[in-house]
């Protein structure tokens, strides 16, 4: 009882400001306007530090990041043990411990959430955090930090770190006494761990040719610099771009991921070279698109859905090698995989693909369900998750030749390079550039296993979203009644037409998706559909 006058008292110097709408705790955490976080963090403080009561005192992560967003956006988010995303049945807590309306209240929410799950106030808990580069980070660590404090969390602050950086400290405090140890819980740890698998998976291969990398003037620069440190020179070119995080303007303006894969072109400070392979990360480093330009500086982007196929071809071949019969790679995408991708991956690549809904934790959990998981949202945010029981078969397999020896070991130190908690642009790139040395291609060649149909993404804003359901992965609109009929209808009339709606949940608008075999079609059916939710 003690604890919840704590609480009440450290939440009177945060309080809840003056918001006509409720705080949701969405896919991405609670993201906004930064000025309007300050309750909001410090009321994870107390949330989190409930979770790590609840885990037995494991340690629970919390980032401070608003990824993509402007640079006045911050955000907010918890890490479950293993690296993962917040259980989703915790999500309802977050939400009514951000919109309790006063310090009694919050103090009563807390109360109730530890009596419905058996909390003792009591256990100890243990809480790491980051936060990215925004200028807002700091205030906002402060609030968390009280939050905290309130609640009797015991916490490390790892400072200014990318998403998945904090991801791997988490699953590697958690892990580090068990008998198979993540890595090192600290961020030193991260670049050795990444750096030696880089070095085993490079073996053999030529260095790779020179690679621009645009960091988004986000965290993903100087941790990008620090790794390439860690890796030594002769290993790697690559020239960082918008690496500037003192001007904290300059986040995301006019360069990262999210700007690439949805302007089609450059970032700001990219001199074309043509061939050359360039690749764009967002502003917490969670995701990455990769593009070039030919000759004629025409522009080409490699996006989620490339990467899934490269990744998903690289170990299918080597499972082939190996001479494993019984371990399947699937891959995982969301209805806005291109066409292309999904036919290229099962038709060509003779992977299976799970469609799901929007949202990394769908696709995450998807992928856990085979045996090697590849998964990757089309604008560049994934992995590749190889399950424990993979592991353990990889491990005690007895090759009987070289080449299947070395291909085992190949997926094992792939299994390293590859963040397994979350989606990393810095894992990714080294895993793209890797694949590619295996088989001496270029950006182009990359490009060329299929061609994406041409697509169209809108935006429309409707009287209440919330009206629109779907279902079979947010492909078919169950509900307003009769729409699905009548986009299937024009559907129809298209070549390779596929169109879907859904509400988005980031934002307060529908989104409507769709594909034909010519861009003029494309973007005629997408104007078509629109015209229908009018
Ligand atoms: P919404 O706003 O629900 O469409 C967007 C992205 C997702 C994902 C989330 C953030 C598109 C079409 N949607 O979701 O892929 O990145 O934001 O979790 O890009
Ligand atoms: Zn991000």
């Amino acid at each position: 009882l003690q604890q919840l006058s704590q609480v009440e008292k450290f939440s009177s110097v945060h309080p809840r400001p003056d918001f006509d709408a409720d705080f949701t705790y969405g896919t991405a955490g609670f993201r906004m306007r930064a000025e309007l976080l300050d309750s909001v963090v410090f009321r994870v403080g107390l949330l989190a530090t409930l979770r790590s009561r609840k885990l037995d005192g494991e340690t629970i992560g919390v980032m401070i990041t608003a990824s993509h967003n402007p640079p006045e956006d911050n955000g907010v988010k918890m890490v479950d043990p293993q690296g993962e995303m917040l259980e989703a049945s915790w999500e309802v807590y977050a939400t009514r411990f951000a919109n309790a309306r006063s310090d009694e209240d919050l103090a009563r929410e807390y109360f109730n959430v530890a009596e419905t799950l058996k909390i003792k106030l009591d256990a100890p808990a243990k809480v790491a955090f980051g936060r990215d580069t925004r200028a807002s980070g700091p205030a906002l660590v402060s609030a968390l930090k009280d939050g905290l404090t309130a609640a009797g969390a015991e916490f490390s602050d790892f400072h200014v770190l990318t998403t998945p950086q904090l991801h791997y400290i988490v699953k590697s405090i958690n892990t580090a006494r068990s008998s198979n140890p993540y890595g090192e819980p600290n961020e030193a740890g991260y670049y050795r761990k990444l750096s030696s698998a880089f070095n085993a998976v490079m073996q053999g291969k030529p260095k790779p040719k020179l690679i621009t990398v645009d960091a988004a003037n986000g965290v993903g620069g100087p941790k990008l610099a620090e790794l390439l440190e860690v890796l030594g020179g002769d290993v790697l070119d690559v020239n960082i771009i918008n690496d500037d995080v003192a001007v904290t303007d300059k986040l995301n303006y006019q360069c990262g991921a999210d700007f690439v894969k949805t302007q089609q072109k450059l970032p700001l400070g990219a001199d074309p070279e043509p061939s050359q392979l360039y690749a764009s990360l967002d502003g917490d480093a969670d995701r990455i698109v990769f593009y070039y330009v030919d000759e004629a500086k025409k522009f080409y982007l490699l996006d989620g859905d490339k990467i899934a196929s490269l990744a998903a071809m690289f170990i299918q071949e080597l499972l082939g090698q190996s001479g494993i019969e019984d371990l399947q790679v699937g891959v995982v995408q969301t209805a806005y995989a291109n066409g292309s991708s999904t036919t290229f991956i099962q038709d060509v690549l003779k992977v299976p693909v799970t469609c799901t809904s929007t949202g990394v934790k769908h696709l995450h959990h998807a992928a856990q369900l085979y045996d090697i998981g590849v998964y990757f949202e089309a604008n560049g945010h994934g992995t590749v998750l190889f399950s424990p029981s993979t592991i353990k078969a990889l491990e005690t397999f007895e090759a009987s030749s070289p080449g299947q020896q070395s291909a085992v070991e190949m997926l094992l130190s792939l299994a390293d390079l590859i963040n397994q908690t979350v989606g990393d642009a810095i894992s990714d790139l080294l895993l793209v550039v890797a694949v590619l040395a295996h088989k001496s291609w270029g950006p182009s060649e990359w490009n060329l296993a299929y061609t994406d149909l041409p697509n169209r993404l809108v935006r429309v804003v409707v009287n209440n979203r919330f009206a629109f359901k779907t279902e079979d992965a947010e492909r078919r609109l169950v509900e307003p009644q009769g729409l699905q009929a009548q986009i299937n209808d024009l559907v129809k009339k298209y070549k390779f037409g596929r169109s879907f709606v859904r509400a988005s949940g980031t934002e307060d608008a529908v989104r409507v998706y769709a594909e034909a075999a010519t861009r003029l079609e494309a973007d005629e059916l997408a104007l078509k559909v629109s015209e229908l939710l009018k």
